[in-house]
């Protein structure tokens, strides 16, 4: 019968996590993108949001696991709540829905000095209102999260005052909390540094703990994988995070050097794997309110197949950290057997799941292979086709 196997507890463990796994897509993935050296225009890019719900509509066609898109507030919906009855349109017409909302309070002029870190009142003001905008986006949308990354910061030592700016980020972000509707959450996303290459004002997961707690209770902490410096242990991270029932979602995108925006598990999957064994130790009830988004642009992969890759690895990762036998692990741990909980650990790390996986899908009534499948369907020849065109005229523009 169609969803439902008679196979081992290893199929149950994938399946289940299968069943539950779902990832967000970006809609700015699907847009032509660059570094500040310059950008290879893609012809089969999406210069719309129409073309952008088209293209994550047509991910989640090929993988199920992606039924959420992403918006940037300035990008996608550049005419705030009148750009609403449109969204509502592409959801309908192409089977995905609006997933969380993005405040941009990084491209406008008047934030060269910082948006809500601003010491001007009036820009902070500005950027508060773009905030509650942003929540009566989501609001209409009916949308989960108001995902926030403030780019706000300095240069130079002495240049800005850090403390006083703790006080103007912690009052924007309360006000925020404060337009909440109970279904509404805030997620507080931390950055190193970019742009701002002295101090940043949300610098790492322990600021974005503190202004998201005294903001309130629908405010969680935002994980993007590529935030963290060098060697950083984000896996540790995830544990505290969920410790303290602070984890609102994830940004994931792989890296080699800083923000490098690369495919999830590219360089790295073992790092993925040990993120997802901390949410597997926690559980799928602890676990169920967290948000797993992609944050990646693909400057030089074509867009589409860059992110079915995307979440055919995340899949496949996450089912390899449904396999960790955790009983056993926790004796190995308790005896001290050092190489038998490593190995034990990483034995459901090496194990190839793609098979089951595979099963997963057919039963699902998915194609086996989502890559395969976009290949032989044609789509991104026919949207190359369609889009080239336009797509010369876009140049300069990010999104
Ligand atoms: C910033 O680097 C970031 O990770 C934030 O999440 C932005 O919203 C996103 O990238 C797109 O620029
Ligand atoms: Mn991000």
């Amino acid at each position: 019968m169609k969803g439902t196997h008679t196979g081992s507890g290893e199929t149950d463990a994938v399946w289940s996590a299968l069943d539950r796994f779902q990832i967000e897509l970006p809609s700015w993935g699907f847009a032509n993108t660059g570094t500040r050296f310059g950008k290879f225009i893609q012809p089969a890019a999406a210069t719309t949001i129409e073309e952008k719900f088209a293209d994550a509509g047509e991910v989640h066609r090929l993988t199920g696991a992606s039924p959420t898109v992403a918006l940037h507030v300035l990008w996608d919906l550049p005419n705030g709540l009148g750009d609403i009855g449109e969204i509502k349109r592409l959801e309908a017409k192409y089977g995905v829905r609006a997933g969380s909302i993005n405040p941009n309070l990084f491209q406008s002029q008047e934030y060269k000095f910082g948006s809500i870190a601003n010491p001007s009142a009036e820009v902070r003001a500005m950027a508060i209102r773009h905030l509650l905008d942003s929540v009566a986006i989501g609001q209409a949308l009916g949308s989960l999260d108001v995902s926030l990354w403030v780019s706000d910061g300095s240069n130079y030592p002495g240049t800005q005052s850090i403390r006083r700016r703790i006080d103007w980020v912690q009052e924007a972000l309360d006000r925020t909390h404060a337009a909440l509707s109970p279904a509404q959450r805030m997620l507080v996303e931390y950055k190193p540094f970019e742009p701002a290459f002295y101090h940043t004002d949300i610098a790492d997961w322990g600021m974005a703990l503190e202004f998201a707690r005294s903001a309130g209770p629908q405010a969680k902490v935002l994980v993007d994988t590529g935030h963290h410096s060098q060697a950083t242990n984000i896996e540790q991270i995830v544990a505290w995070l969920l410790h303290l029932d602070a984890l609102g979602g994830f940004h994931f995108n792989d890296r080699k050097y800083a923000d490098d925006d690369l495919t999830l598990g590219s360089v790295d999957p073992y790092q993925v794997f040990r993120i997802f064994a901390e949410l597997a130790a926690a559980g799928a009830e602890e676990t169920a309110g967290v948000a797993f988004m992609i944050d990646q642009s693909h400057n030089l992969k074509g867009k589409v197949e860059a992110m079915v890759q995307t979440v055919m690895t995340a899949q496949e990762l996450y089912a390899k950290a449904s396999l960790i036998p955790f009983e056993r692990l926790a004796a190995l741990q308790d005896g001290g057997e050092l190489v038998g909980a490593e190995e034990c650990f990483r034995e459901s790390f090496w194990q190839d799941v793609r098979p089951l996986v595979q099963a997963w899908r057919e039963a699902r009534g998915l194609p086996a292979n989502p890559l395969h499948a976009l290949r032989s369907s044609g789509y991104v020849e026919r949207v190359a086709e369609e889009r080239g065109a336009r797509a010369s005229s876009t140049l300069g523009s990010y999104a």
